[in-house]
């Protein structure tokens, strides 16, 4: 039984990492061929636009998805705001305020008000029995995260935004390559959309990807994504510049190629951070669905402060001495963030379980670079 926080700091066996172990560093794939890859595009001389790199990376994201459309970009957050865009929300958005702040400014960018909704404590997603009293007659959508790579609650979700007649987007940013319910994450809602930015499962160093098998908001968003282009000299929507280059594609095919490596130390380290903290008094790991499929990205643990002779910050400290940079992520919520805070000061009053597991969660580094057992 371990019953120490230096149990936690020196978890895998002491320092037998001599070099400091960050949360978020980047999984790399096979360096050949990756630098195949570059001199390729360099002798194609095509950079970007749709360049053929981009084009196989789309395919492959769909046959991995099992979507009809995979919409590649040049990072999470435009991803997000165009879909948010191209679907035509206007007004008051629910969204979890235990999530990256990126989730919220995507609605905020284009002045929608997100209303921030609590989470359920266990799984740390979005509430559904939340959501109803949230809504409003100025409410067009709901944006459900997958915080953690673990799914929201998708079937009820879907349930309240047929029943009131509202879109539905899920923030797949942590979640590529895990299921609900046996089917890949990517193909639900009217949208769902994924990070490859650095720190990601599979990173493209910055990237992003939209999928949807909505035909028509598919073709919307390829064009938003491109100034509006249809053609030459003919733009049909405003539009942004969203799009991914080729030396992001190639990198992030690179990172597919070698998606079960990642996906098998990640699960490993998981294993081992569950058997070395798995007795610490106060200390929770939050579990992965093992019937599902997992990309095991973040070790997220929950420090009790009742149970805890240490808090969070304290362990923090700690582990950062020992040159383990852990985070904790979201604190202290959305909805404690300018310009959140400053137009809903009292929202932490809807938000109890939001706020009490902001003070709780300690990500822990895993990933290529931390090999634990
Ligand atoms: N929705 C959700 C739920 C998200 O979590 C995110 C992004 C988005 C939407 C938006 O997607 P993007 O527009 O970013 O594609 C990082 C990432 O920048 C951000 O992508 C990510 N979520 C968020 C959870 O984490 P920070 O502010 O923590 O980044 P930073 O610079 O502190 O780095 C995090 C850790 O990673 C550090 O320990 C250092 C390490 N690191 C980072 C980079 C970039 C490396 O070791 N190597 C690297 O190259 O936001």
């Amino acid at each position: 039984m371990k019953n120490s926080i230096s149990d936690l700091a020196i978890c895998g066996g002491p320092p037998a990492f001599n070099e400091t172990l960050h949360v978020g560093r980047p999984n790399i794939g096979n360096r050949k061929i990756l630098t195949d890859y570059f001199n390729e595009i360099l002798d194609n001389r095509w950079l970007t636009n749709n360049g053929p790199f981009v084009q196989k990376f789309e395919n492959k994201m769909a046959e991995i998805i099992g979507v009809r459309h995979c919409i590649a970009m040049c990072n999470g957050t435009v991803a997000l705001e165009i879909t948010i865009r191209g679907l035509g929300l206007t007004g008051e958005v629910i969204v979890p305020a235990f999530t990256f702040i990126a989730t919220a400014h995507a609605l905020q960018w284009q002045e929608i008000t997100p209303v921030f909704c609590d989470i359920d404590p266990l799984t740390h997603t979005i509430d559904p029995l939340k959501i109803e009293p949230m809504i409003t007659p100025k409410t067009t959508g709901i944006i459900g995260v997958h915080l953690w790579g673990r799914s929201c609650e998708i079937n009820e979700l879907n349930e309240i935004a047929q029943h009131h007649n509202l879109k539905i987007i899920f923030d797949a940013a942590h979640a590529f390559g895990c299921s609900y319910n046996g089917r890949m994450i990517g193909s639900f809602g009217d949208a769902e959309i994924f990070s490859f930015h650095a720190t990601k499962f599979i990173n493209s160093f910055e990237g992003g990807m939209v999928a949807t098998n909505n035909d028509e908001l598919a073709t919307k968003i390829r064009l938003m994504k491109n100034f509006g282009f249809a053609g030459y000299d003919q733009v049909e929507y405003i539009g942004t510049n969203g799009k991914m280059n080729e030396i992001s594609a190639a990198m992030g095919l690179t990172s597919l190629e070698s998606m079960q490596d990642f996906i098998d130390i990640n699960y490993k380290n998981y294993k081992q951070y569950r058997l070395e903290l798995g007795d610490i008094p106060g200390v929770r790991l939050v579990d992965y669905h093992e019937k599902e499929k997992n990309n095991y990205q973040y070790i997220v643990a929950e420090i009790d402060p009742n149970i805890s002779p240490l808090t969070r910050d304290h362990i923090i400290h700690i582990l950062h001495a020992e040159n383990v940079l852990a985070r904790r992520y979201f604190y202290p919520g959305c909805h404690k963030m300018e310009p959140y805070r400053s137009y809903f000061p009292h929202s932490e009053l809807l938000l109890p379980e939001t706020e009490n597991i902001a003070k709780k969660i300690l990500i822990l580094p895993t990933g290529t670079s931390c090999r634990l057992g």
